[in-house]
């Protein structure tokens, strides 16, 4: 008999982290975690299998259909939005014919299982896109439906992606129902900026934020690529993982729609400095804005009605800016790199 488990692609990146150690404290939970890479030694003990692999390789895809019968999938991998404007051919193909592929393997199983299997994804405010400075001052709070003109290769494929889900959860059952074929269930978040104090992002434009704390912590200089009045909502990794989990329980009844935007605080660069500055009094900070990457983030959106997730599953972050910085980011970031190990 196959084996019920959690599938998590995009395993050793950032989210992937917090989930997996989130999950994998979890007794009665079954993780298959895939990555391109060797995973994480620190994740080993969570996973019962680990499979490294591309999830652009339909072969590996049709074993893992074979092995497991897969309830929920956690859809992780992903090129993010500055690594992907260096070669956003390939990061179409990863972010968008990836995402394909595993929905193809949801509906194989949904088939096989005769019920819908989960699809969790996580698309990002990238999927937005204002056209000026002065709009986006002056539009505050922005609504799932609103300002959807993303400018970068990711924030295309993460918005196309959200479709596609539309498509595998409405409207392939039409057709495919003849052939047996069943829909899934996509359920989609749209993360703002991610801060953890365990892990650093690479390839993001959000990455300011964190790496500007995880510099500090250690005593290194640091220049941040964007203006200090530069203002991005953010969302600690805990607040993003228990998003991840609400939206998997989520009566399906209470949904009333597939796409939810989630978030937590928005400070600017400058403020988050001066959080940084107050914990770590000899942080060197020095701004000097990238224009490609600055470009990018002045379309995002400086905060995101997350109301719709509060009112269909309970949504509700735990760390407000304050929470962020003083009880979770600065002390155990203090204990990771300020203690012997
Ligand atoms: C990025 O900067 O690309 C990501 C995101 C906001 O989706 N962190």
């Amino acid at each position: 008999m196959r084996k019920e488990v959690v599938l998590i692609t995009g395993a050793n990146g950032e989210i992937g982290h917090g989930l997996i150690a989130h999950l994998g404290s979890k007794k009665n939970i079954s993780i298959v975690a895939m990555d391109v890479a060797p995973l994480d030694e620190r994740l080993r003990h969570s996973c019962e299998h680990f499979i490294q692999g591309d999830i652009l390789d339909t072969m590996l895809l049709g074993r893992l259909v074979a092995e497991f019968e897969i309830r929920t999938i956690f859809h992780l991998a992903s090129i993010l939005s500055t690594k992907a404007e260096y070669n956003p051919e390939t990061a179409h193909r990863v972010n968008v014919e990836g995402t394909l592929n595993l929905l193809r393997l949801a509906v194989e199983q949904s088939s096989w299982q005769g019920r819908p299997v989960k699809f969790i994804y996580p698309s990002s405010i990238a999927a937005y896109g204002l056209p000026s400075l002065e709009i986006k001052k002056k539009v505050g709070k922005i609504r799932e439906d609103q300002w959807l003109k993303p400018i970068t290769m990711y924030g295309c494929n993460k918005l196309y992606c959200e479709q596609l889900g539309r498509y595998y959860t409405y409207y392939y059952r039409q057709l495919a129902a003849d052939h047996g074929h069943m829909n899934v269930d996509f359920r989609c978040l749209r993360f703002p900026g991610l801060i953890s104090s365990v892990t650093i992002p690479t390839g993001g434009t959000s990455d300011y934020g964190p790496e500007m704390l995880h510099h500090a912590a250690q005593g290194e200089p640091y220049a941040c690529f964007v203006r200090e009045d530069t203002r991005l909502p953010f969302m600690t990794m805990p607040d993003a993982v228990k998003a991840l989990l609400m939206l998997e329980c989520a009566p399906q009844e209470k949904l009333t729609q597939l796409v939810y935007n989630v978030t937590s605080f928005s400070p600017t660069a400058q403020e988050i400095y001066l959080r940084i500055k107050k914990a770590f009094p000899n942080a060197v900070v020095t701004f000097e804005p990238h224009a490609a990457r600055q470009a990018i983030v002045d379309t995002w959106p400086a905060d995101v009605d997350d109301s719709a997730a509060a009112n269909d599953w309970g949504w509700n972050p735990d760390y407000d800016e304050e929470r962020a910085f003083n009880e979770y980011l600065i002390p155990s970031i203090k204990a990771r790199y300020l203690q012997p190990e």
